[in-house]
């Protein structure tokens, strides 16, 4: 039997990065809604951001996404975020906004849009030194909507050899992350659709390219923890972007939709090291907060990602085990569930408790009056959002 008391020591080491984009307006492909006390720029994103680990100690880091996240001194934000109790992270890059990219960027047949996308990613790396980030992440809107369009091949050899010359520009500590999504801008064909297109094309460029997977970009059904596990064993896992989906690539709260595939997530990220001491796996959230506010949306997703980790951790290995070697086809699967079903809350509060957080971070957030200051301090100017 795994206690609670066996687990706590590994719940220290998690760190959960938040996107800045949580922060700013987001909406559907019908309105964005305005919220009271957004952020109007990317220092009071970060602002925003550390609240979050303020009442959780889950989120020290925060994703940047540029040009969305452009300000004209790094270093000054930089320092802004570490006043703050936080520092910058991964830097997304964004080639699918701009009007040279209509028929892809890195993909593209047109030698000067594929310029235009490297220079972009170019610019992303100079970031990266002056933030101090390790990972530049590259996600693609590139695909093609018709058959016979334009060729897969060709676009693919691009990719390749566009994705090789950012590599070479990367710093020795620092990463290239390559994230994958089956469909959406594109919807005939998409350049980098699933985890083995991008396992094949990190794995050609070496060992500082990795895979991003996002829980919210597989198509119904996908086994999303078989995945992991594989990623893991061929150890080019670079990261996640965790949200929740019952549709398409809805950027739900994380766990929201389903958390017992975020528990079989973060089981085969156990069983695999991928959440071992030193692990270079980074977890981050990729959500947006249509509706609900932003602030707690993201304190209550980095509590169900404890939530479930806290969960596989409680797993019985040794009983799991024997249990699988003895073919005990349900006394395996009731060793699983048996995890899955443990109430961790109220261990986890008096854990947070015992170390100087509090209990409940939704409640502490609501009384801090944090919310209050903002909606009344933040007037004028324009708010951050979606393209902004
Ligand atoms: C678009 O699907 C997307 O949600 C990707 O998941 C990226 O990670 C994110 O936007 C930010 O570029
Ligand atoms: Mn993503
Ligand atoms: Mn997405």
């Amino acid at each position: 039997m795994t206690t609670f008391a066996d687990i706590a020591p590994a719940l220290e080491r998690q760190a959960i990065e938040l996107p800045s984009w949580a922060f700013g307006n987001s909406g559907t492909r019908f309105r964005v809604f305005g919220t009271p006390g957004t952020p109007r720029d990317p220092f009071e994103k970060v602002a925003d951001a550390a609240q979050v680990h303020k009442h959780t100690g889950l989120a020290p880091s925060v994703a940047l996404h540029i040009p969305w996240d452009r300000v004209d001194d790094y270093s000054a934000l930089r320092t802004h975020a570490e006043e703050h109790g936080v520092a910058l992270g991964t830097i997304n890059s964004n080639t699918f906004q701009d009007e040279e990219y209509k028929f892809g960027s890195l993909a593209a047949t047109d030698p000067k849009a594929r310029q235009r996308a490297i220079d972009h990613h170019f610019d992303c790396i100079d970031v990266m030194h002056a933030t101090g980030s390790r990972d530049l992440k590259i996600w693609l809107a590139d695909g093609t909507n018709y058959a016979g369009q334009d060729d897969m091949r060709r676009r693919q050899d691009n990719l390749a050899e566009s994705l090789a010359t950012i590599y070479e520009r990367i710093g020795a500590n620092q990463r290239l992350v390559l994230e994958y999504k089956f469909f959406e801008p594109a919807f005939y064909h998409t350049d980098v659709p699933d985890w083995g297109t991008a396992y094949a094309q990190v794995a050609a460029l070496g060992d500082r390219a990795v895979v991003c997977l996002d829980t919210g970009h597989h198509a119904p059904g996908t086994n999303i923890e078989f995945i992991v596990m594989q990623l893991l064993r061929l150890g080019k896992l670079g990261s996640f972007d965790f949200n929740s989906r019952n549709y398409a690539d809805d950027d739900l709260i994380v766990g929201a939709a389903d958390p017992f595939q975020l528990f079989r997530i973060m089981v085969e990220v156990v069983r695999g090291g991928g959440y071992d001491e030193g692990t270079d796996v980074a977890f981050m959230l990729d959500q947006c907060h249509n509706i609900e506010e932003k602030i707690p949306g993201q304190i209550r997703s980095v509590l169900n990602v404890q939530e479930m980790t806290a969960r596989a951790l409680l797993i019985d290995h040794d009983a799991l085990d024997a249990a699988q070697r003895a073919n005990d086809v349900l006394g395996a699967n009731g060793i699983l569930m048996d995890a899955f079903y443990t109430d961790v809350r109220a261990d986890l509060a008096a854990w947070r408790e015992s170390r100087g957080l509090p209990a409940d971070p939704m409640a502490a957030f609501a009384a801090s009056g944090y919310r209050e200051r903002i909606v009344s301090e933040r007037v004028g100017g324009t708010q951050a959002g979606w393209g902004a």
